[in-house]
């Protein structure tokens, strides 16, 4: 199980592209060209890049609102989806949908979700597809620390565990659903406790350690493709930026926010590249510089695409 140095140098890539693609986006939406909301994953990149190593393109994801780092994990592509935070026609959904809405079927990516709890009955949905259609895939649910006290979260979970379902929970603890603290929202300090109810694993991990999260989302996955049934990984993080861009932040102290800035998973995994001499300090300003770049020609993409059409509102809905 253990990495190759190859695949360590990708999932760093990963954490990088993710960490400059939100930091972009918050400059972006504080200089007013991207409307609407805007959920950031700084702090939570472990999460992602150490799942989505292990998938194929033919797995499948669920995302949640919070959910530019679980696309960009899974291979989306930056030009669309920047051209669709800022409302362009040739972003992904056209710039009708924004960044709650990207999906991308072709590379597994079921959605980014506004619904806290939607994506659980989904990736359950997927993963019922993959047995039906006898293909190896499985499905992983991303899923905050609110989400876990969502209905829908254990409905899907309970049906998962029944069929013993190929399907991966991973539940991204925060600590904050909004400004709600785990300690008043739950009752058990380990969410993954609660896997037992199931008689599913429930395994708890260093959110901000991108090899822990690897090591344990490559067990479940395997677990799950061999027909054994779901997991719940809980992957103990921390946002650095608020709830969205523009929240006060009122709920939290600073010395929180710099003890977990002080465990950042990006210069974690950087200094064990370097220490481990997989990388030089040089070879890691390549790969930054080369982010970006792929970055820069993403933002001007979106800003030289035409704003999405008035007229075309009613085009590409199922119901009118
Ligand atoms: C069904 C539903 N209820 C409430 C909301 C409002 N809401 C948006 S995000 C959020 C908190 C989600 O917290 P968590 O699942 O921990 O995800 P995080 O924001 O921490 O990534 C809530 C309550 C919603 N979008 N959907
Ligand atoms: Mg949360």
């Amino acid at each position: 199980m253990s990495l190759s140095n190859e695949q360590m140098v990708e999932i760093y890539t990963t954490m990088v592209k993710i960490r400059m693609f939100e930091e972009n986006v918050s400059e972006l939406f504080a200089a007013g060209k991207i409307p609407g909301f805007v959920h950031l994953y700084i702090g939570e990149e472990a999460v992602a890049s150490g799942v989505c190593a292990c998938l194929n393109k033919d797995d499948y994801i669920t995302s949640t609102h919070r959910g530019h780092g679980h696309l960009i994990a899974k291979g989306g592509d930056l030009q669309l989806m920047m051209a669709e935070l800022f409302g362009r026609s040739t972003g992904y959904c056209k710039g009708k949908g924004g960044s709650m809405h990207i999906a991308d079927v072709e590379l597994g990516i079921l959605g980014a979700n506004g619904i806290v709890g939607g994506g659980p009955p989904l990736a359950t949905g997927a993963a019922i597809a993959c047995e039906h259609d006898q293909k190896q895939a499985v499905s992983v649910c991303f899923f905050g620390d609110g989400a876990s006290n969502q209905g829908t979260t254990h409905e899907a979970m309970n049906l998962a565990a029944c069929w013993k379902l190929p399907v991966v929970f991973v539940n991204e603890n925060n600590l904050y659903g909004i400004s709600c603290c785990t300690d008043k929202s739950t009752c058990v300090a380990d969410l993954a406790d609660r896997a037992a109810s199931y008689d599913i694993p429930g395994v708890v991990v260093d959110g901000n350690d991108v090899v822990a999260v690897y090591e344990a989302a490559t067990e479940a996955i395997a677990r799950a493709r061999k027909g054994d049934g779901p997991s719940w990984i809980e992957c103990k993080t921390y946002r650095h930026h608020g709830h969205f861009e523009g929240d006060p932040c009122t709920y939290r102290t600073d010395d929180e926010l710099q003890e977990w800035k002080a465990k950042d998973p990006l210069p974690r995994m950087e200094a064990k590249l370097i220490d481990n001499k997989v990388l030089s300090a040089d070879e890691v300003e390549g790969i930054k510089a080369k982010v970006k770049e792929e970055l820069e020609k993403a933002i001007s993409f979106a800003e030289s695409s035409p704003m999405a059409d008035p007229a075309d509102l009613l085009e590409d809905v199922y119901t009118v």
